[in-house]
């Protein structure tokens, strides 16, 4: 280890093999602060947590160890689940007065795509978060800290946003009442999952993409990281961001709305490769359609709700990046309301 290695991040506290080359800002995480961190022996992913969001970090490292030891016992592929590097000290992150920090060995010969460049990628993906669903079934809940309390609580999140109208703290609330009609227009889907009676199960919650690493090789779904907010949920949750974000035709941020439609062939690919692995029972497939309306609608909502608050969640890159967002979502909203019978067959089927 090179204990004079220029950077203000504390990278001498991790017992990382080798000494340290370079540190770079890495991916594209709305969240986190991630690095690469190459040494001479191996490269690793660093992450500062953001404990604005995260409040309990202790439950939240918890969490991952369990579902780490869990995925651990379940497989022979060493890259098919992360590996914890742990502090000198044989801590699971590293706290110090700038922040709190954990570290992964670097999965290598794999790829996070922000894109599917084949449909066959993003079946991939749905197979990868298909298993880590089916994986998790005979996890023991209890032992889970709720990382984001009311995590995928679409109500709530109604909730919190209508607060953020009433207060307008930055005067953009005129700016956007076109967006804001969209919404409140569609409150009264917000509780349909909830109300369902559906089985509560350990699921993922955040399942873009970009969450699960596929095999550079093979272009077989590897591992699915990104663990920070495993909690108890519905499945319908992981179906839905994955359709959120992968069987849109344009990124999440794209300012021309022409390029945004939720693609059936993809919804088809998805359903597929997802339903496949994960084992789930019929009314949760038949709901499958509002995971993924509602995991939108909720993504709208949660960028709409940061733009009027002024951005202070969700890391943006230009002033009205929220906004660009929340579009998208919305716009993804009203294509899937017009193909809603297609897709209520397609899982059926
Ligand atoms: P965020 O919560 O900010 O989205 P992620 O945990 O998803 O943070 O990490 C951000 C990016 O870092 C990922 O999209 C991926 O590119 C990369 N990454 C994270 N963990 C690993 C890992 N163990 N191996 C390889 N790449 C990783
Ligand atoms: C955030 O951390 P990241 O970038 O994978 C967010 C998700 C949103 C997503 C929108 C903890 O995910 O809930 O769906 O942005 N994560 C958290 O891209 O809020
Ligand atoms: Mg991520």
């Amino acid at each position: 280890m090179n204990a004079s290695f220029d950077c203000q991040l504390p990278l001498n506290g991790f017992a990382f093999e080798g000494e340290i080359l370079s540190c770079e800002r890495y991916g594209n995480g709305h969240i986190n602060e991630t690095y690469l961190v190459v040494t001479t022996a191996a490269r690793y992913i660093l992450q500062k947590i953001n404990t604005n969001i995260f409040k309990n970090v202790d439950g939240l490292m918890h969490n991952i160890e369990g579902v780490l030891a869990h995925q651990r016992k379940n497989t022979s592929d060493p890259r098919s689940c992360m590996t914890l590097i742990y502090t000198k000290d044989g801590k699971n992150c590293l706290k110090d007065d700038t922040g709190v920090y954990r570290a992964y060995l670097f999965v290598e010969g794999s790829l996070c795509l922000n894109r599917a460049e084949t449909p066959a990628d993003f079946a991939e993906s749905g197979a990868g978060f298909g298993a880590f669903q089916r994986m998790l079934r005979d996890f023991p809940a209890e032992t889970l800290f709720e990382t984001i309390p009311n995590f995928h609580n679409t109500p709530d999140r109604y909730r919190i946003f209508k607060e953020a109208i009433a207060l307008d703290p930055i005067g953009r609330k005129k700016e956007v009442e076109r967006e804001i009609d969209f919404a409140l227009a569609r409150e009264k889907d917000a509780a349909a999952l909830l109300s369902a009676g559906l089985p509560l199960r350990v699921t993922h919650n955040d399942t873009k993409l970009n969450n699960v690493l596929l095999d550079a090789a093979t272009r077989k779904a590897l591992c699915v990281i990104d663990l920070d907010t495993v909690m108890p949920g519905y499945a319908a949750y992981d179906f839905g961001d994955s359709i959120r974000f992968g069987a849109s035709t344009g990124a999440e941020d794209e300012k021309d709305l022409d390029k945004i439609e939720m693609s059936l062939s993809l919804f088809e690919t998805y359903s597929r490769a997802f339903l496949a692995e994960s084992a789930l029972t019929k009314p949760e497939i038949e709901l499958m359609p509002m995971g993924a309306k509602l995991m939108t609608l909720e993504c709208g909502v949660r960028f709409l709700t940061d733009y009027i608050m002024g951005d202070t969640y969700f890391r943006i890159h230009r002033p009205e990046h929220n906004l660009d967002r929340t579009r998208t979502q919305f716009k993804l909203v009203h294509d899937m309301e017009k193909k809603w019978a297609e897709m209520a067959r397609l899982v059926k089927q």
